[in-house]
């Protein structure tokens, strides 16, 4: 049974609907859906405010309702800082050597939770269909269901699901992973992580798994992994018309001939950055002749500045860059380029573009989007090559990428190379096959077979629903 009601999407920040194309993130992939549907996208409207002041924004931006809430400094600090990004977002990327607990901060996580469930609640109708997203926002649909909402929420996670022995570090994480279990549809990027989490849930909670369905806590759950994806002919648009074609000419004319090495990414020590330095500069230590010849580009916007976790990584990766430079630079050619900003989605594409090679080299990723848009922005006829960590998911799908374990410096320095000799005809092989690869999952089957597999959640699970 599929619903006609609207579609609510939930997600720690909201927007933009205008020009969500170039924006890119989670916009690409949720507003054309909200658009078609009349929906409502909630979350937190990215203001602090003191605790008598938070308010309830409201406001239609092309036929979708944005509705955002403001946090106090206090749920800020405990809620998004804490649990999220110092508790969580470590835990799930297999690091818990960085994880920090502190109940003060899980209890900030549910009060928040619980705002933004009270809020959404009045803002609900009969039929919507609601979909939450990412680790942010775990219990919110117990937070829902305790205030009697009734409608289908699904819940997608944006991040890898660890294995049981990490994931029973946290204290407390039986609370977690019951809260899964007031949503109708979980999904995960990929198989391996629904099978994590079914695994855990067997192991750690005295659950059971039948195919999708997984029933601990007296409720049984749906589960699958819709892996996402990005719209693949509008990246490669962005690439070959005005600004992103000008970006990858001007580009040319300063590489003169060189060969540009390219990282996109958060900065973020998920994603490898150290490791993929220290690599790039054993490639040059190990290969004399490319001195001179090839540079790589870095683009690492800040993210998440006010953790001490994320301004230390900053700090060693400033200093591993200067290490690689001051060992190999000459008077003419510095190796790394390294930009700590944020850039237009077309000037990436058209950086895309102009790179032989795309370095994409993440620890831990729950699946990496980069990867993708690289791909989607080369020229067929002359394409780039992809360098992939087997730990991003997008591994997972995209095998005529060069796979790498970044942990193998070695081996990520000898691929390096292998990629920058590959010569046009296996270039363009691989090229063809990964683009048939992100057609066949792009990002509108990504929204499609989650929404489609939501409708169609079985109403009698979503009858019984007594809590243990
Ligand atoms: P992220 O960890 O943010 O996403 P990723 O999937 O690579 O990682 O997406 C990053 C997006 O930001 C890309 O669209 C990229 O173009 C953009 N971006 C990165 N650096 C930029 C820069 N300097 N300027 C402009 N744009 C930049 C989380 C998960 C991922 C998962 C996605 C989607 O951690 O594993 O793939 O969500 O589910």
């Amino acid at each position: 049974m599929s619903s006609p009601g609207r579609l609510v999407a939930v997600s720690n920040r909201v927007g933009p609907v205008r020009g969500a194309a170039a924006a890119g993130g989670l916009a690409v992939g949720l507003v054309d859906a909200l658009r078609e549907r009349g929906g409502l996208w909630f979350g937190w409207s990215g203001r602090t405010a003191p605790a008598g002041r938070v308010k309830l924004h409201q406001e239609d931006a092309e036929g979708v309702r944005l509705a955002t809430l403001d946090l106090t400094q206090q749920d800020f600090d405990g809620y998004y800082c804490g649990f999220c990004n110092n508790c969580l977002w470590p835990l799930m990327h297999f690091r818990i050597d960085l994880m920090r607990f502190e109940r003060r901060q899980l209890e900030a996580y549910r009060r928040v939770n619980a705002r933004f469930a009270q809020s959404l609640a009045r803002l609900l109708r009969a039929g919507d269909l609601v979909w939450v997203h990412d680790y942010h926002l775990i219990p919110l649909a117990e937070e829902l269901r305790r205030r009697r909402v009734r409608q289908r929420i699904g819940f997608f996670l944006h991040t890898p699901f660890p294995p049981t022995e990490i994931l029973s570090t946290l204290p407390e994480h039986e609370s977690l992973i019951r809260a899964f279990f007031a949503y109708d549809l979980v999904g995960f990027q990929t198989q391996e992580d629904l099978v994590r989490f079914q695994e855990h849930v067997r192991r750690a909670c005295g659950g059971t798994v039948r195919g999708d369905v997984v029933t601990a806590f007296g409720r049984e759950l749906q589960t699958g992994a819709f892996p996402i994806g990005i719209d693949v002919d509008q990246f490669h648009r962005y690439a070959f018309t005005a600004p992103g074609n000008r970006e990858f000419a001007r580009m040319q004319s300063v590489l003169r001939g060189r060969d540009q090495f390219i990282g996109v990414d958060r900065l973020d020590y998920s994603k490898g950055l150290l490791r993929r330095m220290d690599a790039f500069g054993r490639y040059l230590e190990d290969h004399p002749k490319a001195h001179g010849k090839v540079i790589l580009l870095q683009v690492a916007p800040v993210s998440r500045g006010d953790l001490t976790a994320y301004r230390s990584f900053r700090q060693e990766l400033d200093r591993e860059a200067a290490r690689v430079n001051g060992r190999f630079a000459s008077f003419d050619w510095t190796p790394v380029h390294y930009l700590n900003r944020a850039l237009p989605r077309r000037t990436l594409a058209g950086l895309y573009r102009a790179s032989r090679v795309g370095i994409v080299t993440p620890m831990r990723d729950g699946m990496n989007l980069v990867a993708m848009e690289y791909v989607a922005a080369q020229d067929p006829a002359d394409p780039g090559v992809l360098v992939l960590s087997r730990f991003a998911g997008a591994a997972q799908y995209l095998r005529e990428a060069l796979i790498v374990n970044p942990y193998d410096g070695e081996q990520t320095a000898a691929t390096m190379h292998l990629a920058r000799e590959m010569r046009i005809q296996e270039r363009r092989r691989r090229h063809e096959a990964l683009m048939r690869r992100l057609r066949a999952r792009d990002v509108a089957r990504w929204r499609r077979d989650f929404l489609a597999a939501l409708g169609e959640a079985p109403a009698a699970r979503r009858g019984s629903r007594k809590a243990r």
